[in-house]
């Protein structure tokens, strides 16, 4: 323990301290000078992104499976703690070997560099900020471990007899110290400071609150009545923007304004298109309700979510450009490089597959795909719903390859058939007699016709439903169960409108989607 104690007092502990203090100020100046570069030029971000690129499939899906949506503040964490440890090596290295750790800190910072400079829509200057910062905390490293290295000349003798001994400079501990704080507070100072002055620079926020949304050509039909289970509980039949679901690759949130954006349709058409979004503002607008899902959610998760969209059926657009024979798909890219391969004749039927520019009657919110997004009723996100996009690539799937398809992830991917209960949730305490039972179930395109409900090993016996919007959105259900005292199980499965029950193999995410039964264990009392 003392001598734990004397090592945390020593000339090493102080220089691993140092490094992080010098690690600081690396990323600190980086933010501060990236508050005028896109913020995909910060280090932490491209990092990030680059290391979320090489994430495979198992473990993507063992990141939402684990963390949910908060799997980007884990990924967060992880950085964090891992260039803590770094910047502690790289702060002992350069105390005991100067030049080693001064070669450290460059290699460091040429990964940063090679890690900025290849994320999709950065130019080569964006690598300033994360130059300047490297730079930084190069020299306040040499600044801080060199006087150390004249304590190191007392290695054994504990720190707090420095005071007895004349010859020991106890006034460098003294220094360190304040130095290392000083550094501290500058960093904290210059990041909150790039903080808020990329904030400042930035008015897509408030752009996107002046748009004024146009009205739609042909409205969404009319809810009908008693779509929402009367089991209280439930999730609400319409997700508010705020509860939606988000997934995506981008660890910060694409800013585009909407006087540059630019949707090129190109490949293999009779002729290129370019949509501004005055024409998209301007053009013959739908607006439905649509249920999206994830891939990733699985059996009785929560990564769906129906809203009601706005937007420009990519029919027309598809009709502008005339697809040449052979096309049989179409590529959508995101401006953060993110792509999705989604069958042509998807976009070309009547299941209206949209640009979408709105999101239950607010312009897109910007973790949504502000300002314009892909909804395609029926299929799975990672193959259809581009956020932030850019480009559609008409092409064939023998010749390209979308983002996850290329991480081992299925080329197709329409949404299978599932039911989830929702109330009571999994390990509830429930009393005896009469429970209600309610959930949702979706398979976008067929429709919902029967949810069935087991309890234990019995009967499967028919839940109520509710009142059915439409063929692509959700339709929730409830059941009354008499339920007696003890541990019980409650199954739930769907029907589509093909006549197909919802099959009880289990199947993981990956490569195409969760399958299988809920099942919900409860005690009744
Ligand atoms: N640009 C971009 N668009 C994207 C993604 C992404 O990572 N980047 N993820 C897709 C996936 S996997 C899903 S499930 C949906 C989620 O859309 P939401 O976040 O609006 O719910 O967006 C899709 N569009
Ligand atoms: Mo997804």
């Amino acid at each position: 323990m003392k001598k734990l104690m004397n090592w945390l007092k020593g000339p090493t502990a102080m220089a691993a301290l140092a490094g992080v203090a010098a690690a600081a100020v690396v990323l600190s100046v980086a933010e501060l000078t990236g508050a005028f570069f896109t913020a995909r030029a910060t280090p932490v971000i491209a990092l990030g992104s680059t290391f979320i690129d090489f994430t495979p499939p198992w473990m993507k899906d063992f990141a939402i499976a684990t963390f949910g949506t908060q799997d980007k503040a884990v990924l967060f964490a992880g950085m964090g703690l891992t260039i803590f440890l770094l910047a502690c090596v790289l702060g002992v290295v350069a105390y005991r070997w100067p030049v080693l750790g001064a070669a450290g800190v460059l290699l460091m910072g040429a990964v940063m560099v090679a890690s900025v400079v290849t994320r999709a829509g950065v130019r080569p200057l964006d690598a300033i900020p994360t130059l300047a910062g490297t730079l930084a905390g190069l020299m306040v490293l040499q600044l801080l471990v060199r006087p150390l290295r004249r304590l190191s000349a007392w290695p054994d003798a504990p720190a707090d007899t420095a005071a007895k001994d004349p010859e020991r400079p106890a006034t460098s501990r003294r220094g360190f110290f304040a130095a290392v704080s000083i550094t501290a507070t500058a960093a904290g100072i210059a990041a909150t400071g790039g903080r808020v002055l990329s904030t400042a620079r930035s008015n897509i926020a408030s752009a996107r609150e002046a748009l004024r949304l146009p009205d739609p050509r042909r409205s969404a039909p009319p809810v009908p009545a008693g779509v929402q289970s009367p089991v209280a509980g439930v999730t609400p039949w319409l997700t508010p923007n705020g509860d939606f679901y988000r997934i995506d690759t981008a660890l910060s949130v694409p800013e585009i304004n909407v006087e540059e954006w630019e949707l090129r349709v190109h490949g293999l058409v009779e002729q290129e298109v370019r949509l501004t979004f005055r024409d998209l503002l301007d053009a013959d607008l739908i607006e439905s309700h649509v249920t999206l899902t994830c891939v990733s959610n699985p059996v009785g998760g929560n990564l769906a979510g129906n809203a009601r969209w706005l937007g420009l059926p990519i029919r027309e657009v598809l009709k502008r450009a005339g697809p040449r024979d052979g096309a049989d798909m179409v590529l959508s890219t995101s401006v953060d490089g993110f792509s999705a391969s989604t069958p042509l004749e998807v976009l070309q039927d009547d299941r209206d597959a949209m640009l979408a520019i709105a999101m239950n009657g607010e312009p897109l919110p910007l973790e949504h795909g502000y300002p314009v997004r892909m909804v395609v009723p029926g299929l799975y996100g990672f193959v259809s719903a581009t956020k932030w996009l850019v480009d559609l690539e008409v092409t064939r799937f023998a010749d390209s390859k979308a983002y996850w398809t290329r991480r081992g992830w299925s080329e197709r991917g329409p949404i299978k058939t599932m039911a989830r209960v929702e109330v009571p949730k999994p390990f509830a305490r429930v009393q005896a007699g009469r429970v209600a039972i309610g959930g949702t179930a979706w398979a976008q395109t067929r429709g919902i016709t029967m949810v069935e409900v087991q309890i234990d090993n019995g009967e499967w016996a028919r839940a109520v439903l509710s009142a059915e919007a439409s063929l692509v959105t959700w339709r929730q259900w409830s059941f009354d169960w008499e339920a007696t005292s003890g541990q019980h199980y409650i199954r739930v499965r769907a029907t589509d409108g093909t006549g197909e029950v919802q099959t009880d193999r289990r199947a993981d995410p990956v490569p195409d989607g969760a399958s299988g039964w809920q099942a919900v264990m409860v005690t009744v009392e």
